[in-house]
């Protein structure tokens, strides 16, 4: 049959009668025949990867790709005028994740069923994923974003698990998602979900009743943990997760014939971020019931679990005030005391306890003492961990300390949002580089050849082209493609630091007031949500769309810069805007970015890199060579070495540095305050001058000089720059998320012996 007929099938009337609508829930059916096609068995050792988030994006053209379908499907609805781009429209994204870590999570589960390593997602059934965002009067506004319609891609089942939760017992639901492989096996994303779930006590945006659990539960992905009444949701969350998930792996380890004190010859569950953290006692508490003495189950879950730090930023960490964990998982607090008493036998230092003089429970600690394995996400970060932030714990267990450097799928990040740069590839280099990141590295041989140069310019030229139609369909504004695409597109975060970039936009603003023009025209776009209660976040998003206001209305400057903000950011804009950057932008504060890995889909889809030597930056620049990057400002030594001595007043550099002094005054200035907030002003005007605790100003004329290089560069040396374009596509290969999860499976999980 061919394809057209067996999607007719399923439409049960001409492809060319059909809405786009019915076309895609034949074709969702379609690849759910397909994908269930290719479930493996399971032998040996499966793993687990337990995650508060999997921001997994649209999946029908990911799912096609991967299935070998999608370019028959493109065809087939071609020839009777439907295009699939369009179909895909209908689809609404999962936006199940907050940003990197949930990202990462979803790349994860493409690589491990392209490797086709046995290995499952679990994680929870968010009925609203990260909150909408749209702009009124130059403010974050936030609203629900729904994706679950009739028929999803999680499909219900009849597995339930109940879970007490405060003394009281609710009943957990499995939902399962099928993930396919890039010619590969299909492996399953297990959301747990609760049926008594209300979407109607959601009002006035995402405010929500936070007592009544039976029916908020699982209705939001959390974006923040700003008041007492969310976070304790939070720790619900959490235990609905982690509980529901220990049963599921307990019964699929049985069914296969697992005696549960060899529970970890059966499987391998991999804790992502402390989020999961509660899965050591509560799997302790499970195997107790079915006759596991403490010591013994103690071992068990050690030898089973590993645990993924994703950053150093003291406030991430959860800490829950004891009186928390009593109220709602009563059940886990005896165990959770006889683990820190454990773990005060093993140490002395009262820093490395599980339950502090505070009585604070420390999830991290609990992960690391009751895991056999501690990885940091970077070869920086890593370091910093054993270094510094972690110290303690290296000292004492030095052989659980080990990196594995993010990776992002190219199936997704290259050969989903940019087919024009895949064909051009192709053509060159073949098609192995699809299972085989290192062959991108056969792209060195054209570096010096013209005429594939001038080959991916207009790659580069068609993409932004694209990416401009979709500016102006969906943001209603225009931008001019011969200018640079400058892109900072991540969480809003003031260690990210996009008020260093807000802060060269206007010294920008000023020198081309003043006739010193540019050397080529700037289109900076930004795409970033806030977390609701993130007031300075919320502050910089206001100073960013003041300011593109202030520039659109200047004749004489909007000639050469424009300032575009892209309303609610998501995987699904990320693919939009990714193949037509020139410039990415990387400036966290050195040390603070955990890897990144924006940073890694950018350079992939040839732009170059203005960074900090902060995540994975810094193997990016190792992989490109120094002269195929912009790396600017202070080291990640540099900066903890100023933490640590605590004399940083940023005062100071307002006062000792004219042009400083010049773009912090423009915050409050008479522009700014006719177009903007005055509240909102002040108060990022007063961080910046009095805290600036991500120390934005010391690299302030680091940054304004090698932007300016790199701006020149690409004017000037047009062929200088495309060749530095090429060699970032070709040395991308070892941020290829295979790699990764060969890695994980190489050193910590072992995954089917
Ligand atoms: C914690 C407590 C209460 C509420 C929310 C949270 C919370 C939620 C999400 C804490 C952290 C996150 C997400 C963290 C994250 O995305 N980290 C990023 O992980 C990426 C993958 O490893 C790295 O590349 C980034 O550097 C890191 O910032």
């Amino acid at each position: 049959m061919s394809f057209t007929e067996t999607l007719q099938g399923l439409t049960g009337k001409p492809l060319a009668d059909c809405t786009n609508q019915e076309l895609y829930l034949a074709l969702l059916e379609l690849v759910r025949q397909k994908s269930a096609d290719r479930v493996q068995p399971v032998t040996g050792r499966k793993l687990y990867y337990i995650s508060a988030e999997f921001l997994i994006g649209k999946l029908l053209s990911n799912n096609l790709i991967n299935l070998g379908l999608y370019d028959e499907a493109r065809d087939a609805l071609a020839a009777v005028g439907k295009s699939l781009s369009d179909i895909e429209e209908v689809e609404p994204e999962p936006s199940l994740g907050n940003g990197g870590l949930g990202r990462l999570a979803a790349c994860f589960l493409d690589s491990l069923a392209t490797l086709n390593l046995p290995g499952d997602g679990v994680g929870l059934r968010y009925h609203f994923g990260l909150f909408h965002q749209s702009f009124e009067d130059g403010v974050q506004n936030e609203k629900p974003d729904p994706w679950l319609t009739a028929h999803s891609w999680a499909e219900k089942t009849d597995i339930t698990y109940p879970v007490e939760l405060a003394g009281k017992e609710y009943t957990a639901r499995l939902y399962k998602l099928a993930v396919t492989g890039y010619e590969g096996r299909t492996n399953t994303l297990n959301l747990f979900d609760l049926d008594t779930i209300d979407e109607s006590i959601v009002h006035d945006g995402i405010a929500f009743d936070k007592t009544a659990i039976d029916k908020n539960l699982t209705l939001f992905l959390y974006p923040d943990d700003s008041d007492e009444a969310g976070r304790r949701l939070r720790v619900y969350q959490q235990y609905l997760m982690v509980s529901a998930g220990a049963q599921l792996i307990l019964a699929e380890c049985a069914a296969r014939g697992c005696d549960y004190h060899d529970l970890a010859d059966y499987a391998a569950i991999q804790i992502n971020d402390t989020h999961p953290s509660m899965v050591i006692p509560e799997l302790i508490r499970l195997l107790g019931e079915k006759g596991i003495e403490f010591e013994e189950a103690v071992k068990i879950v050690t030898k089973t679990c590993a645990y993924t730090n994703h950053t150093i930023l003291a406030e991430a960490l959860e800490k829950w005030p004891r009186a928390y964990l009593d109220a709602v998982v009563p059940q886990l607090m005896p165990i959770i005391e006889k683990l820190d008493a454990l773990a005060r036998t093993r140490t002395k230092d009262e820093s490395l306890a599980i339950i502090d003089k505070d009585d604070r429970v420390h999830m991290a600690h609990m992960d690391i003492h009751f895991t056999h394995s501690t990885n940091g996400v970077a070869a920086l970060h890593t370091e910093i961990l054993k270094n510094s932030e972690l110290h303690g714990f290296y000292e004492l267990y030095p052989e659980k300390f080990n990196n594995k450097t993010n990776g992002i799928t190219f199936r997704r990040w290259l050969l989903e949002c940019d087919p024009r740069l895949t064909a051009a590839l192709e053509q060159h280099i073949g098609s192995g580089f699809r299972k085989d990141a290192s062959e991108l590295e056969k792209l060195m041989a054209f570096a010096d050849d013209e005429a594939v140069l001038e080959q991916l310019t207009a790659v580069k030229k068609a993409n932004k082209e694209a990416l401009a139609d979709w500016l102006l369909r969906t943001q209603k504004v225009s931008v001019n493609t011969d200018a640079v695409f400058d892109i900072q597109s991540k969480r809003l975060h003031e260690y990210k630091r996009q008020q260093l970039n807000l802060l060269y936009l206007i010294h920008q603003y000023y020198e081309i007031k003043a006739g010193h023009l540019p050397t080529a025209p700037l289109v900076s776009i930004f795409g970033a949500k806030a977390a609701p209660a993130y007031t300075i976040a919320k502050d910089i998003i206001h100073a960013l769309l003041t300011l593109s206001k202030i520039i659109a209305a200047d004749p004489e400057v909007s000639k050469w810069l424009q300032v575009v903000f892209v309303e609610n950011y998501n995987v699904t804009a990320a693919e939009k805007l990714i193949p037509a950057c020139d410039l990415s932008e990387q400036i966290s504060l050195a040390s603070k970015e955990a890897s990144g890995t924006g940073n890694m889909k950018f350079m992939l889809n040839g732009a170059l890199t203005l960074g900090t030597m902060d995540g994975a930056n810094v193997e990016i620049s190792q992989q490109v060579g120094e002269e195929n990057i912009y790396i600017f400002g202070q080291t990640s030594d540099q900066v903890i070495h100023r933490y640590a001595v605590g004399d940083y007043d940023p005062a100071q550099w307002v006062e000792g540095d004219v042009n400083i002094r010049r773009a912090i005054n423009f915050l409050t200035g008479p522009e700014m305050l006719a177009a903007g907030h005055a509240e909102n002003l002040t108060r990022l005007h007063n961080e910046l001058i009095h805290k600036d605790w991500f120390q934005t100003l010391p690299d302030f004329n680091a940054y304004v000089v090698r932007k300016g290089q790199a701006l020149s560069d690409y004017a000037c040396d047009p062929k200088g720059w495309r060749r530095k374009c090429l060699v970032n596509i070709a040395k991308a290969g070892m941020f290829s998320s295979d790699r990764t999860i060969a890695e994980y499976d190489r050193d910590i999980w072992h995954l089917g012996e």
